[in-house]
């Protein structure tokens, strides 16, 4: 299988912070439809919008309450549809996100689950009773404590709860839900939308028995094999292709933690019939402790032949194993790229410009979130300010369970925080960057007076329009989303490089991922080769040896490949 959307770019839009329209300082699908002009231009094919359901907002979006409905602060289906329609007028495609591990405890089926424990839907979800006055079992909670809530008005009994305790997991062992899954997926697709990004897809299946975790070990434990990328989930998935998938000219991206490049070849092999395409998140955690996120044993640090190591593990394998990966620097999830990657103040536009090549270069389908194509960078919030649940219980856990002292706590949660990489889009030097006329849900980086779309646009020489030329030379090539991958000067411990090949083109792939000047010796073969990008507006000649400036980055198209 090789379908025509996996070569496309998508843009990630958190629309929260993405363009308020009526001034209450959320930003709404209208404030979207009037920013569709801006979309297009960016030479991107689909647009990932991050839940737009009803919901509570415990976990902004990602606990839904009701999966046929618009977030009020959001708009009206009206809106939606005119935005689906608008889009598709500009050759724009949008993506849903499908939250369907959980509900939020607001979904009319928990409510009537957590009243009525002969209600049908109590098997919806997971309810279990306790054991010697504690939880069912051990697990930890993916935003700390345990994974367990329990229901106030009945003794000894508790419901899952992974992520926060408003986002009770589904009980996909029962086809009841899963067939309601299905519905709302073809409920979204007939309207005409060209996808999903499905959360936490790799978490639907748990061990049977729910059984304890390393049971002679102290306090709760990460449940990892009892809980990620089980077999039954791949039952569930070939379910699902069968019922809903195969059935729609659309694009199926999975989202899931610890992702694992046999569980992704098994997700999204070309020969299985489940998804299309899988993220993974090594590059993600790159600086994080074995741990994940909030491990910060490595003091977030990373170095260059690191992300070598994950990139081009993830790169080649895909290759091999012909199976595609969703390419993202950047997510709501996690800090802004170029603070992180690259370099947010001496090089902060070769640096937001040598990751949009790479993440434009890669195999797979790469994806731009929200204010990348314009370097935005990662404001420290004070604790006042926080809005995500992850940075306010985490901050209370480093402490309480870690015997953190309270100011390295905070330094943890400022590092990371999932806020810095959800402040306001940054449009133009107007009140609030142009965001909104209100006054904004969450802080605006007051970098924003030189940091914005405004100014980017009138810049030959800028992010944006670097990452507008690179996106049309994507759609050039084929070779860039299905091409085979070699990487070359391996060894450099500043430059990632590699080239891609089909049976049409070889192109030649090289950035500077440091912030010290690169030299290396340019092969006898790559002499006459011709450039067809770069991320400065006047790059030298190839010849033996080269010299990259800091974060410099060009692609040149190899001659005679078929030789
Ligand atoms: O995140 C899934 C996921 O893998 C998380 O563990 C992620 O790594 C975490 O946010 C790190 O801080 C998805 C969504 O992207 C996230 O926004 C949701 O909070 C989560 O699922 C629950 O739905
Ligand atoms: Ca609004």
């Amino acid at each position: 299988m090789k379908k025509s959307s996996l070569h496309s770019i998508v843009y990630q839009i958190w629309p929260r912070s993405f363009q308020d329209s009526n001034g209450d300082g959320i930003g709404d699908l209208p404030g979207i439809i009037s920013r569709l002009d801006y979309l297009a231009s960016l030479n991107i094919d689909l647009i990932w919008l991050s839940p737009i359901y009803q919901s509570p907002d415990c976990d902004y979006g990602y606990d839904i309450s009701d999966y046929y409905t618009i977030h009020e602060d959001f708009g009206t289906m009206a809106d939606f549809d005119l935005l689906l329609e608008q889009a598709k007028k500009r050759n724009l495609n949008i993506m849903m996100d499908l939250v369907a591990n959980h509900t939020s405890d607001r979904h009319p089926w928990f409510i009537e689950a957590i009243n009525d424990k002969n209600s049908v839907y109590r098997d919806y979800y997971v309810f279990r009773e306790g054991k010697n006055g504690h939880e069912p079992n051990n697990w930890i909670g993916i935003f700390g404590g345990s994974a367990w809530t329990k229901v106030p008005n009945e003794e000894n009994i508790y419901y899952l709860t992974l992520f926060t305790p408003q986002q009770p997991d589904l009980n996909w062992e029962n086809s009841k839900v899963r067939n309601e899954i299905y519905q709302i997926m073809k409920f979204w697709l007939d309207k005409g939308i060209a996808g999903f990004r499905m959360d936490v897809i790799n978490l639907i299946s748990k061990a049977e028995g729910y059984p304890d975790k390393d049971p002679h070990k102290k306090g709760y434990q990460f449940a990892n094999e009892l809980i990620i990328n089980r077999a039954t989930s791949h039952d569930f998935l070939k379910e699902m292709y069968h019922e809903v998938l195969s059935k729609y000219d659309a694009l199926f991206l999975g989202e899931g933690m610890m992702m694992s490049r046999t569980a992704a070849a098994q997700y999204c092999g070309a020969a299985n019939e489940e998804l299309d395409l899988m993220f993974h998140s090594d590059i993600a955690i790159l600086d994080c402790g074995p741990l994940g996120k909030y491990d910060f044993r490595k003091l977030y640090r990373w170095s260059v032949p690191e992300f070598k190591k994950v990139f081009f593990a993830w790169q080649v394998d895909s290759a091999k194993n012909n199976y595609f990966i969703g390419n993202y620097f950047s997510n709501h999830d996690f800090g802004r790229s170029v603070s992180r990657y690259g370099d947010d103040k001496k090089y902060r536009i070769e640096s937001a410009k040598a990751l949009i090549m790479i993440n434009m270069a890669a195999r797979g389908t790469p994806f731009i979130y929200q204010g990348e194509e314009i370097g935005m960078t990662n404001l420290k919030l004070e604790m006042s300010e926080w809005k995500d649940f992850e940075a306010i219980n985490d901050y209370v856990m480093l402490q309480k369970m870690m015997h953190l002292p309270a100011f390295i706590a905070k330094w943890v949660v400022q590092k990371v925080t999932r806020d810095q990489a959800r402040t306001p889009m940054q449009w133009d030097t107007t009140h609030h960057a142009g965001f909104t006329k209100g006054t904004p849900w969450l802080k605006v980086n007051p970098n924003f007076t030189s940091i914005n779309v405004e100014n980017d646009d009138r810049d030959p020489n800028s992010i944006l329009n670097f990452t507008r030329r690179l996106a049309a030379i994507h759609k050039e090539y084929d070779v860039f989303t299905f091409g085979d991958i070699q990487p070359t000067l391996l060894k450099h411990s500043q430059i990632v490089s590699f080239i891609r090949q089909d049976d049409t083109v070889r192109l030649l792939v090289i950035v500077n991922l440091d912030r010290h000047v690169a030299v290396f010796k340019a092969d006898e073969n790559w002499l006459d080769a011709k450039l067809i990008a770069a991320t400065q507006l006047h790059p030298g000649p190839l010849s033996h040896k080269m010299v990259f400036a800091p974060y410099e980055g060009r692609i040149y198209c190899l001659k005679g490949h078929n030789d």
